[in-house]
């Protein structure tokens, strides 16, 4: 690449994947957004969390054999054989998010894999939302306590031809210590996925606040920590749900460049420069000059 530090990114979002649809299916619509982000020239697409099949914590799922059909015990290239076929001669990374055994541990997982199908980073959930038992009264489940284990690889960067780079996924993105950890790393983009209903049972006074609130914290995050953000939403109506979409991109001045403006499958796409996380890095927010770790230390030794 001529210019490491620029050049063009997407967030790749998903509308609704229903119960009944193929990991297949899925796949090829994925391949529908990768053939249009490879005519962009895109390097960097980011896929959504759990983005192989509905997002299935939402069921109460007692059938064990059922329920392991949602994971993959190890990234499933055979699926994506054919993603990995049209970007061979580019040089792109992909991530995407899928619930992952591992030797019988569940993880929400998210991963970089390279065109040649190296897997150059990986990330494990670590803010694990909902609840582990039925809960009846609610319109649907969000059973992510139940499903997952916390992530065991901490918040991981990533040192690759496109810049420093760092994962979280969904529930992260809320929590101001996931992009001030990633950024003492010097992480210059942070990517992630979502799954975010609309409804929130337990507060529902803040429904018409998701989108607000979603973008509220990324775009905080970016700022105070002069990074990027790349966001990608699995969207619209999925079984009933309705998710919110907002995919986005924001710029390390915490400003969003580029927006999804559906809620189905859509590609948002922008140009990323390296050297804008400087700006903000070198100067309101130097780390180095007026960070005053000293006098944090209460943020690692209590939970509230
Ligand atoms: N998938 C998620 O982590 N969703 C949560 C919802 C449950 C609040 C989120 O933070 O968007």
């Amino acid at each position: 690449m001529k210019n490491r530090s620029k050049y063009i990114a997407a967030a790749a979002q998903l509308g609704p994947i229903n119960p009944e649809d193929s990991k297949e299916s899925v796949i090829s619509r994925m391949l529908n957004l990768l053939v249009e982000a490879k005519a962009h020239e895109a390097k960097l697409v980011v896929f959504p969390e759990l983005c192989l099949t509905t997002f299935f914590p939402r069921y109460y799922i007692t059938d064990q054999a059922k329920l392991d059909k949602f994971y993959e015990t190890e990234v499933p290239f055979s699926l994506l054989a054919e993603i990995f076929e049209l970007i061979k001669e580019e040089n792109i990374i992909i991530s995407f998010g899928y619930a992952e055994k591992d030797n019988g541990e569940p993880f929400n997982t998210s991963v970089y894999v390279e065109t040649s199908k190296k897997i150059i980073g990986k990330y494990r959930k670590i803010h694990l939302p909902g609840h582990s038992e039925y809960e009846p009264q609610r319109p649907f489940q969000h059973l992510e306590k139940r499903y997952f284990k916390k992530g065991n690889l901490g918040f991981p960067t990533f040192d690759t031809s496109l810049g420093k780079l760092g994962m979280c996924i969904c529930n992260d993105r809320r929590w101001p210590e996931t992009y001030r950890v990633l950024a003492l790393q010097g992480c210059e983009v942070v990517t992630l996925g979502y799954n975010t209903p609309k409804h929130y049972p337990l507060a529902p006074e803040h429904d018409h606040l998701q989108e607000f609130h979603n973008h509220l914290c990324m775009q905080a995050g970016a700022y105070s920590n002069g990074l990027w953000v790349i966001a990608s939403a699995k969207a619209g109506l999925e079984d009933n749900c309705e998710l919110i979409g907002g995919s986005c991109i924001i710029s390390p001045r915490g400003e969003i460049v580029a927006e999804a403006k559906t809620a189905k499958d859509e590609l948002v796409l922008a140009e990323i420069n390296l050297d804008e996380c400087r700006l903000i890095k070198e100067n309101i927010f130097n780390f180095d000059l007026h960070r005053q770790p000293e006098d944090y230390k209460l943020l690692t030794k209590t939970t509230k």
